[in-house]
């Protein structure tokens, strides 16, 4: 059921609008967000569901001038120049500007649950076969993938084009200079330090790239006998516990520029270099990416001498939470397997591995951006909860 008005004034000279809804509580519009919302043909583009108004002929101090109820479920203001605009009370209430309002919008939109884990992760587990499918189990991966930062999906083929298919189920795969997929073997003159057979510790993928890509997957194709075995971490948990636990610390790691690079021939010939800090924060100070990966971190050190010991000090202080036992998960990924994880948020290492002159172990890798994956996740809600 749509939610009723029950009456409609204007406020401060015309600036506000205010509505009470049927349940006796109340919502304030600003009169200058109002116009420039206004859903009339010459104002809105119904089949883009964006703006036609320019911001040119938007008048930010405009006032209403009448305003009225038209039904109980839509009111109408009259602007000076007698523009005439409708809303919706549906649309309405989903705008209201109250503080829990927004939270509700913000949640809707953005997931931003987010369940911090250590080595008692329990990690979720589906059917390859049935996320690609089903769109139930495939919003749920998504949303699991969101909350949890990591998902196994299980039962995948083991032959490389998989994640081309998975690619195509959430919308593409994000291309870099490593190929639209790119296979995780021993190669001779390898490329990067995932090319061997050595030990990869705690780290997040790309952070030479200015926008590191916010989700891979890692299908196992083949696995050895020895060694091999994978590494996770929550590096959101570990950055509270460094904050909590070495303020100075997370203060160094999440101010100061690292230099990245990346030079070499894949996909195609490269040069790439980065400026990023190890933990991203928001305007409060929360971990909202991790960009760590000590090799492609750059012999260059653009700092001031002095600071650099202080800096590889916090470093330290900061892996060796990442390698906690309290805080990293292990296990073994099987031929068939594909891991999915948030790369902003989760560090993933692996064990060594015995070199030899066969092929013992072939995971095939990929990436998506988290836009293209929450696009997906917003496309397959609207469709199995039927609603928008
Ligand atoms: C990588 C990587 C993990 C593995 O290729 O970046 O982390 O298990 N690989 O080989
Ligand atoms: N690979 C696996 O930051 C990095 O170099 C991560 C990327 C080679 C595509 C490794
Ligand atoms: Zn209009
Ligand atoms: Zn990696």
């Amino acid at each position: 059921m749509s939610p009723q008005l029950r009456k409609v004034e204007a406020l401060d000279a015309g600036h506000f609008v205010r509505v009470e809804w049927e349940d006796g509580s109340e919502s304030r519009y600003p009169c200058v967000w109002l116009r420039d919302n206004c859903q009339c043909p010459d104002c809105f583009l119904r089949s883009a569901k964006a703006r036609k108004l320019l911001f040119e002929d938007l008048d930010v101090d405009i006032v209403a001038k009448e305003v009225t109820l038209a039904d109980r479920e839509k009111i109408s203001i009259t602007w000076p120049d007698e523009h005439m605009s409708e809303y919706e009370a549906e649309w309405l209430k989903k705008r209201c500007f109250s503080e829990k309002a927004r939270a509700e919008m913000r949640e809707d939109l953005f997931l931003p649950e987010c369940q911090h884990w250590g080595s008692d992760l329990q990690l979720p587990q589906m059917p390859f076969e049935e996320i690609m499918y089903n769109d139930e189990s495939a919003y749920k991966w998504l949303c699991t993938l969101k909350k949890v930062g990591i998902v196994l999906l299980t039962g995948a083929a083991t032959q490389q084009g998989e994640l081309v298919k998975l690619g195509h189920r959430i919308g593409f795969l994000r291309l870099t200079f490593y190929g639209p997929t790119w296979q995780v073997q021993d190669k001779a003159g390898a490329n990067n330090v995932a090319y061997t057979t050595g030990k990869l510790c705690f780290h997040t993928d790309y952070p030479v790239l200015q926008h590191p890509p916010g989700v891979q997957f890692l299908h196992c194709i083949k696995q050895t006998d020895a060694g091999g075995e994978s590494e996770v971490v929550d590096g959101f948990h570990v950055s509270n516990k460094l904050k909590k636990q070495n303020p100075e610390a997370f203060q160094i790691l999440s101010s100061t520029a690292v230099d990245y690079t990346d030079v070499g021939v894949d996909y195609c010939d490269f040069a790439v270099q980065c400026k990023q800090r190890i933990i991203d924060v928001d305007s409060r100070g929360q971990a909202v990416r991790i960009n760590y990966n000590n090799a492609t971190r750059d012999t260059v050190f653009d700092i001031p001498a002095e600071k650099v010991r202080p800096f590889y000090a916090a470093l330290k202080e900061f892996n060796d939470l990442l390698n906690s036992t309290e805080h990293k998960f292990t296990y073994k990924l099987k031929p068939g397997d594909i891991v999915t994880f948030d790369n902003w948020r989760v560090l993933h290492g692996r064990h060594s591995y015995p070199s030899g002159s066969k092929i013992t172990r072939h995971l095939e890798g990929a990436y998506a951006d988290w836009d293209v994956v929450m696009s997906r996740l917003r496309c397959l809600r609207k469709k199995v909860l039927n609603r928008d």
